[in-house]
């Protein structure tokens, strides 16, 4: 797969709008700096914009995943958590004063240790972004058509891939996520990140690809209902899997 093609992804996350760039007047002495612009001494690109991500709506009701996943869990983690991720990401680049409009994508295949408050709120962005739509109320279901194939191709079958998935999301130490996703060769694979780091980031992860599946276990994610028992929360998951999404999110990276 062509990187071209790699950065191609779903657009599950709202990329900036365009907006008209903050330094318009351009006119000799009349140097305009925003006042939310953090100034430094670099040159100002003309392509500047004012990020403008936002949080996507959670596509049903808060509760209507009990009691797989509570009502209240539900609320205040979009709300709270995902709608902070997005606030402090606009605030991160905003701060940065580079933001040229690129897709939240390629932010996160680009961005490296030095941008702390991109790197763990552009992934909080994106990971729940991805969160909310693989999951739904219902369940039960497996994967099927290609995406069983693939699964097949990759694990030996759908029972060794849950026991690959249910392994990396409950030993990943402390808050983090574990993945299922496609590698630049096509192939599936299950991988696990800490904080919000996700398999985008080329620059920090070993073993990078185009996540299709993804789920949070940082406590706030679970604790309210399951206490310290991550174990039966990532079982509750995966059985709220949403595998029409996740099958889409494939076609989406292998097209
Ligand atoms: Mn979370």
């Amino acid at each position: 797969m062509k990187k071209r093609e790699f950065l191609k992804l779903s657009s599950i996350a709202g990329a900036g709008v365009m907006v008209a760039p903050f330094l318009a007047c351009n006119g000799a002495g009349s140097e305009h700096k925003s006042d939310s612009h953090d100034a430094t001494d670099s040159e100002e690109s003309p392509n500047v914009q004012a990020p403008n991500f936002t949080l996507p709506a959670l596509g049903y009701g808060f509760e209507a995943l009990q009691p797989s996943i509570d009502a209240m869990t539900m609320e205040i983690h979009h709300d709270k958590h995902h709608g902070g991720y997005v606030r402090k990401l606009n605030a991160a680049l905003t701060a940065e004063g580079t933001y040229a409009g690129e897709s939240l994508e390629a932010l996160l295949a680009d961005v490296d240790a030095s941008r702390t408050g991109v790197r763990n709120n552009g992934g909080g962005h994106y990971n729940h972004s991805l969160f909310w739509k693989v999951i739904a109320p219902g369940g039960g279901s497996r994967p099927t058509g290609q995406l069983g194939a693939a699964i097949n191709a990759a694990f030996g079958s759908y029972e060794q891939f849950a026991e690959a998935f249910f392994k990396a999301a409950k030993t990943r130490f402390g808050s983090g996520w574990a993945w299922l996703s496609v590698d630049a060769n096509g192939k599936l694979f299950v991988s696990s990140t800490p904080n919000q780091d996700n398999p985008l980031m080329t620059k920090l992860v070993d073993g990078s690809g185009t996540p299709v599946l993804g789920i949070d276990v940082w406590e706030h994610a679970y604790y309210l209902n399951y206490q310290n028992e991550r174990g039966r929360y990532i079982n509750a998951f995966m059985e709220i899997i949403n595998w029409e999404q996740v099958a889409a999110n494939f076609q989406n990276v292998m097209a």
